[in-house]
């Protein structure tokens, strides 16, 4: 019965919006599977403008939406459980709320969740908070402050939110709206800001031991990634023209207000040349327009070929997802661009964008089997509504038949597994001479190594305890064997 009334509304749905949701897309020569994971545009039954999505090492998403809950995700099952509401505490208003989240590389061990929000005390202001995630209650509790106070508004906000290797925590932050905030550096806003995961001060931070501030000069930074070949990559919303890639450095001035996108007329070279440490962007979109850059991912995994080692950017008003493949050298050189899920644009600069597959996509996550799930906005800014305030899944069905059976032929097992570090690694023979790598669980690689012979012994126990992926690549294949550190 219940599911004939969920049928019976996704009839009316496709109806009303006058467009069937599709159940593939294709990424060049692969096809994708379509499945809603989730979708509700009232926030008791569905979800409400998902901002962030990240995979976590328990296989659920962790989701935050902008009016205040904190939820975890089954993906398989659509089954969404609110960990945290706050709902009373947030100040919810256009893109204000509750934005980022982060969960600790060692969530294992250590099960810290962080997030960033705008509140209100006399003026809207930014607070950036740390969790425990209690397995026993499945509840986030134990809340303390890092920072907050931080000059807000409605709009320009950033909050996305990235810890790094070394355990530090970088937070963006917008202009809100104040123009001569992002130059000055006594102000937390148009930053990126760097914290111990205790809010102190890293000692080393580039404008000082007593300063938060990582890189200034920024309008509204809301994508951040670190790349495997160790460029910190971010997306940033321009004015009307000009929004940016950038490949953040540690002291770097992006040059907001003065310069938007490149440093290219006469009044910008002259603002550049009295910059310390200018940055220009390593991408724009457009000289005429904008197309409302979101979230940041690197995509490192065979299921999807297309885009293995290329950025994924999630895009709003232009409602792609862009592809963007960097130079293999130092990754600073962006060599192409690809447009998916939105036809009618084509790449053309344009005052007003829609008309995508997904509507505004806001988010982008994926997971360790290579599935990738997009989070899309509320019905702002003309979304057409048909995916309206969704969790997409797109995964290869192809890829995980054909795994299968390499995985019967080619093969890379490891011994013991759990281990408490020491370990041998034994590989196919014609895996030998080529690399391997050891990834943790968000993507990044903590170990490599060659394949001199069929089996390899490695001691790995200067890594933390947790689930890793040893991956290893010829011409024709990658085999992923997981790892267990146990200690
Ligand atoms: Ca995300
Ligand atoms: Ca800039
Ligand atoms: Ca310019």
């Amino acid at each position: 019965m219940k599911r004939l009334f969920t049928f019976s509304i996704i009839i009316l749905a496709a109806a009303v919006s006058g467009m069937a949701q599709p159940s593939t897309v294709t990424v060049g020569n692969t096809t994708l599977d379509v499945r809603v994971v989730i979708q509700g545009t009232n926030s008791t039954n569905g979800i409400d403008i998902p901002w962030e999505i990240q995979w976590g090492p328990d296989d659920y998403i962790w989701m935050t939406e902008r009016y205040g809950r904190v939820s975890r995700l089954n993906p398989e099952t659509g089954a969404r459980t609110t960990i945290l509401d706050l709902t009373s505490t947030v100040y919810d208003n256009s893109e204000s709320g509750l934005l980022g989240l982060a969960l600790h590389p060692d969530f294992t061990n250590t099960p810290q969740v962080f997030l960033a929000y705008t509140y209100y005390s006399g003026g809207i202001k930014e607070r950036i908070v740390r969790y425990d995630y209690s397995s026993a209650s499945n509840t986030l509790i134990n809340p303390l402050t890092l920072i907050e106070g931080i000059n807000g508004n409605t709009t320009h906000i950033g909050c996305r939110l990235l810890i790094l290797p070394d355990n530090t925590l970088l937070a963006t932050t917008g202009d809100y709206q104040n123009q001569s905030s992002p130059q000055n550096e006594s102000s937390l806003s148009g930053k990126i800001l760097r914290m111990n995961l205790d809010g102190t001060i890293p000692a080393d931070n580039p404008f000082g031991s007593s300063s938060y501030l990582y890189s200034k000069g920024h309008r509204n930074a809301q994508g951040m990634v670190l790349a495997p070949n160790g460029n910190l990559y971010s997306s940033e919303h321009g004015p009307s023209t000009n929004d940016e890639l950038n490949i953040i450095v540690p002291g770097g001035n992006y040059g907001w207000p003065d310069v938007a996108g490149l440093c290219n007329t006469g009044s910008e070279m002259a603002a550049c040349n009295l910059m310390t440490n200018y940055q220009d962007p390593i991408a724009i979109w457009y000289e005429n327009s904008t197309i409302a850059t979101s979230d940041l991912i690197w995509y490192d995994h065979p299921a999807i070929p297309e885009w293995q080692g290329k950025l994924l950017m999630a895009v709003l008003k232009a409602e792609h997802i862009k592809e963007i493949e960097v130079d293999n050298t130092d990754g600073t050189t962006v060599e192409s661009q690809t447009i998916w899920f939105n036809n009618s644009h084509s790449n053309n600069p344009s005052s007003s964008f829609s008309s995508g597959t997904f509507d505004r996509l806001r988010d982008i996550c994926a997971s360790p089997d290579g599935r990738v799930f997009l989070a899309t906005s509320g019905p702002s800014w003309g979304t057409s509504g048909t995916f309206q305030n969704s969790i997409i899944e797109l995964k290869n069905a192809a890829y995980s038949a054909v795994s299968v059976n390499e995985v019967q032929e080619v093969k890379t097992s490891v011994y013991p597994n759990p281990t408490n570090g020491q370990i041998n690694m034994v590989f196919a023979p014609e895996l030998v001479g080529a690399g391997y790598t050891l990834v943790n669980n968000l993507g990044q690689v903590v170990a490599e190594g060659t394949v001199s012979s069929t089996k390899v012994a490695s001691d790995f126990s200067g890594l933390a305890p947790g689930l890793y992926i040893l991956r290893s690549t010829n011409v024709n294949y990658t085999t992923n064997q997981q790892v267990l550190i146990s200690k």
